[in-house]
């Protein structure tokens, strides 16, 4: 599978994503394909919409303290539901869907997520730190939902600003 990643302002991104009914082959691959694009990118999270694929699929890989990713860390959902959310927390975020652009977001501290594996199997996790910021950033991936989405009127325009400048240079180099 030859996926690569799908950038802000491609319509994609704001697709609400579809429950996966099949834990088969396909699914298979295309959560062995997600994982080297967002690695080769140095991403920590990926939902499949970011490869164009509209079906509730999110990888995650939080690195260790000393930031080594290590792949044995690597967390699959298939449709992750959030049951129990408490708390608040700020962390600066980024998106490998917006390249080059990082901004101050606010989320719950604590999640408590359903979900299911590659195979099928219903899963719960208790998620607090970075891995819960991350969860809740790629379940918003599968509604659709950006953080940049997220910011005050103020600093998504400063966003906006700041973008189509980053992407003229881009275009002109
Ligand atoms: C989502 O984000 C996330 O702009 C995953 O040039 C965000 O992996 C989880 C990235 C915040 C937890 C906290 C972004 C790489 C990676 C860029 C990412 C870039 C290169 C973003
Ligand atoms: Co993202």
């Amino acid at each position: 599978m030859n996926l690569s990643i799908v950038e802000y302002p491609d319509k994609r991104l704001k697709e609400k994503s579809l429950k996966v009914e099949s834990f088969d082959k396909n699914l298979h691959e295309i959560l062995d394909a997600m994982y080297p694009v967002m690695t080769a990118s140095n991403g920590i999270g990926l939902a499949a919409i970011q490869v164009g694929i509209a079906q509730q699929i999110l990888i995650l890989n939080i690195p260790l303290e000393d930031g080594e990713q290590v792949s044995d860390n690597l967390i699959e959902m298939v449709n992750p539901v959030i049951t129990h959310k408490s708390g608040e927390t700020v962390y600066q975020e980024g998106c490998l869907s917006v390249p080059s652009f990082y901004e101050d977001v606010t989320r719950f501290e604590t999640v408590y997520v359903n979900y299911q594996d590659r195979d099928g199997n219903t899963k719960t996790i208790e998620a607090d730190g970075l891995l819960s910021i991350a969860i809740q950033h790629e379940i918003d991936h599968l509604l659709g939902i950006l953080f940049i989405d997220k910011l005050s009127y103020a600093r998504r325009k400063k966003f906006e600003k700041e973008y189509k400048k980053m992407l003229k240079e881009k275009k002109s180099s």
